[in-house]
């Protein structure tokens, strides 16, 4: 598996496992699948509800000898109900314990945005819109440097940071080593990867298969059924998804596709052994259209909604 390099020098698996909507009683055979077909990276997240699930898979395959944890990149966030600083470090060990595992690989700010501590993690009001609360991110990635410094995460990040947000978390004396925004064909990024990695920022895309269910986006085309890239794929003789993975990983862009199906599991990594010619890379350049399967419309009034300015 190609891999890239993050600032502090540990190595990232260009392809990860998605686990967003992987049901709890599905996930732990898709995770060992996934194991046993060759997926060495795993992007998590408290919200998910399915950490401890996926945890009792990686352990599994650890105790039978199938991997080693220092193979093995795993990766969480912190969710927005936890950006009071007091709460980071609790959280990261919860996750951990979720886990059952001693330590996380990186641990990302899943949003700039902090939402009202409690039990809900989505807390909301009458309109329907989420309660958010007056925490800077910057306070939140500070109390994350912790985290570091007790060695329960080798790398810290965010994630949905615009790039005003990246410049200022940039000043604190752990920099982040990674910015896990939406990417794939309609939505190429071009501007905030180039902004990033100036800075020394590798970034992952997420719903880089355009999220064909996503909630926000319900009768839009669907980028896996794209007939310019069914077209395309035909003649590789390769899936959509399959091109559109190549796209992300040819630009040095970490995919993480979800799948919970052996079959697409499978499809989804073997992207490494056929190129997109030039052409075909601009080709696939020119669809960005600059919209997103995520809006996270629920919380555009904050003052630190990211989807806002140029990029
Ligand atoms: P995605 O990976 O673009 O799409 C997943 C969907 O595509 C699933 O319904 C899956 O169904 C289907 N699929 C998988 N492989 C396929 C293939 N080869 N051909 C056709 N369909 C295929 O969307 P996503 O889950 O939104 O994004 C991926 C991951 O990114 C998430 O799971 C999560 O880990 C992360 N994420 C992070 C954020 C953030 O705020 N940081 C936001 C969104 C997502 P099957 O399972 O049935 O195969
Ligand atoms: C959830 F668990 C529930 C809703 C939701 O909407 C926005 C996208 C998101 C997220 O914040 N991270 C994801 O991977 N999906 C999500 C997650």
């Amino acid at each position: 598996m190609s891999t890239v390099e993050l600032a502090n020098g540990v190595q990232v698996p260009l392809i990860g496992l998605g686990t967003w909507q992987a049901p709890p009683g599905e996930v732990e055979e898709a995770v060992k699948t996934a194991i046993d077909v060759g997926y060495r990276h795993f992007d998590c997240a408290h919200v998910y509800g399915n950490e401890k699930e996926i945890g009792a898979a990686v352990r599994e395959k650890i105790a039978e000898g199938t991997v080693k944890r220092e193979d093995l990149f795993i990766v969480s966030k912190l969710w927005n109900t936890f950006h009071r600083p007091e709460l980071v470090l609790p959280a990261c060990k919860k996750t951990l314990e979720n886990f059952g595992l001693d330590y996380l690989d990186l641990y990302l700010m899943h949003w700039p945005m902090a939402f009202k501590e409690g039990d809900e993690s989505f807390p909301t009001d009458a309109e329907g819109n989420f309660i958010t609360e007056d925490i800077d991110y910057v306070d939140t990635y500070l109390a994350m440097e912790e985290c570091v410094r007790q060695k329960l995460t080798r790398s810290i990040g965010v994630s949905n940071f615009n790039s005003q947000q990246i410049l200022r978390v940039l000043k604190a004396s752990i920099k982040p080593v990674m910015n896990q925004v939406e990417c794939h064909p309609y939505l190429n990024q071009k501007r905030l990867i180039e902004f990033c990695r100036a800075r020394g920022i590798q970034v992952t895309g997420y719903s880089p298969l355009g999220a064909p269910n996503t909630v926000w986006a319900p009768g839009a085309p669907k980028l896996v059924e794209d007939p310019r890239l069914a077209q395309l794929a035909a003649r590789l003789g390769r899936s959509v998804a399959q091109v559109v993975l190549r796209y992300l990983v040819q630009n040095r862009v970490i995919a993480i596709p979800k799948s919970t199906n052996p079959t697409r599991l499978k499809q989804n990594i073997s992207v490494f052994d056929f190129q997109l010619s030039e052409e075909d890379m601009e080709f696939i350049d020119g669809m960005n259209s600059n919209t997103r399967t995520c809006p996270f419309f629920q919380c555009k009034n904050d003052k630190n909604y990211p989807f806002v300015g140029e990029f």
